[in-house]
């Protein structure tokens, strides 16, 4: 009888501090959260805007404190054909973020994809002649620099041209078509500080973790600033996943970034936790195969279609508090931090690197609800650890 009381006691006692502890869990808009630390930002896309989904900016105005564009300011968007040009959805992401009060970032100047075949290649396929190519480019960076001079407060100016390796790549787009890419990338950064000599000037990159990418982006921070040409930031983009990378690597790849004298960002934020996503960040066409969308394959691909387990959820809140403190505990070397989404419904990891899954990114789900995550993420910064 004794033993049965005392395990009744010792059952009441956890649950209740297990209940304390889900308390304790405050309810802080992460901008405030972090306010001491860093900008906390959000990839809008256009829809928000275009349709003034109210919901989703009432949550954004309560959480962020900057803005990303998602699409609306690539050059696909802006330059969509040689003869014209189209800065009004542009237009309308600034003026969004000007009477909501949100830092408003340009993304991206040069980049291989969303940007029409047109920059390098002449309409019967052949290339453009080098001169052409680096003339296109400079093109549209004073007209797109100078239009939004003093809208944005900096630009993403170049992105994604360092190879795994740590070489410029050469499979695409710029990369692809043009031999010297020190050339080009000296002069987009050039131009664009010409262009707006208030915006800060960005270099963005996925896969930072691989320590070989990180010294392609190094060579591309020392080539510039022994040149005089400003470079003011680079930008990690952490589309990450459950188990990779690891908290070693995060912390090694921000060290080594600031240690050359830029400000250093987490610019586009988000866990893929779905097969074929966890290893790596995978691309390739294969992926995309039809093959992969039939019901066998899908039902190992998509596993949580109709939603996830507890347990799962509490895996990805997990995950996210790990990095999370894991870029907290840098906060002196970090200015901003920016989810590359709103919500789990409007995340491009639904669709990549396989099409059509259900995936669950973000710190708010397809009903605009705060995760597990979020409070786990926003309870950081008042937790001891
Ligand atoms: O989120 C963007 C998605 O809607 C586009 O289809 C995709 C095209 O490549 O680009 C996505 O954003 C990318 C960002 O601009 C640069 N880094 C990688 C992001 C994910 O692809």
């Amino acid at each position: 009888m004794k033993k049965k009381i005392a395990l009744f006691l010792t059952g009441a006692l956890f649950c209740g501090a297990e209940c304390l502890a889900q308390k304790a869990l405050k309810d802080i808009p992460l901008k405030d959260a972090f306010a001491k630390d860093f900008n906390v930002g959000v990839a809008v896309a256009q829809s928000i805007i275009s349709r003034n989904e109210t919901e989703s900016i009432k949550l954004i105005c309560e959480q962020f404190n900057a803005v990303s564009p998602e699409s609306v300011l690539k050059p696909e968007y802006i330059h969509p054909t040689p003869d014209r040009w189209n800065f009004q959805p542009g237009d309308a992401y600034c003026k969004f973020a000007a009477d909501h009060g949100l830092k408003a970032l340009g993304h991206t100047l040069m980049w291989h994809n969303q940007t029409p075949d047109f920059f390098w290649l002449n309409a019967d396929g052949s290339v453009k002649s080098q001169e052409q190519i680096k003339a296109n480019l400079v093109e549209y960076i004073e007209k797109t620099v100078t239009h939004f001079a003093g809208k944005v407060y900096a630009w993403d100016v170049v992105n994604e041209v360092v190879s795994e390796e740590g070489g410029y790549r050469n499979d695409k787009g710029w990369e692809k078509y043009y031999k010297d890419l020190d050339e080009l990338v000296c002069l987009a950064f050039s131009t664009a500080q010409r262009c707006d000599p208030n915006a800060e000037l960005y270099y963005n990159e996925y896969n930072m973790w691989r320590q070989s990418k990180v010294d392609g982006v190094v060579h591309i921070v020392k080539m510039l600033k022994e040149k005089g040409i400003r470079i003011d930031g680079v930008g990690i983009q952490a589309h990450w996943g459950l188990n990779y990378p690891s908290v070693k690597d995060i912390e090694t790849t921000i060290d080594r970034l600031y240690d050359l004298g830029v400000k250093v960002m987490i610019t586009e934020l988000d866990i893929d936790m779905l097969p074929f996503s966890k290893e790596g960040q995978m691309t390739g066409k294969a992926m995309y195969d039809p093959a992969l969308q039939r019901e066998e394959f899908m039902r190992y691909l998509n596993p949580y279609a109709q939603g996830v387990p507890e347990e799962v959820e509490q895996q990805i809140a997990d995950r996210y508090e790990e990095i999370m403190r894991t870029i907290y505990n840098k906060r002196d070397k970090i200015s901003r931090v920016t989810f590359w989404g709103l919500h789990d419904g409007v995340s491009w990891k639904n669709d990549y690197p396989i099409p059509n899954r259900t995936n669950y990114p973000l710190l708010f789900d397809r009903k605009l609800q705060k995760k597990k995550a979020y409070y786990q993420v926003v309870n950081i910064p008042s937790k001891k650890k």
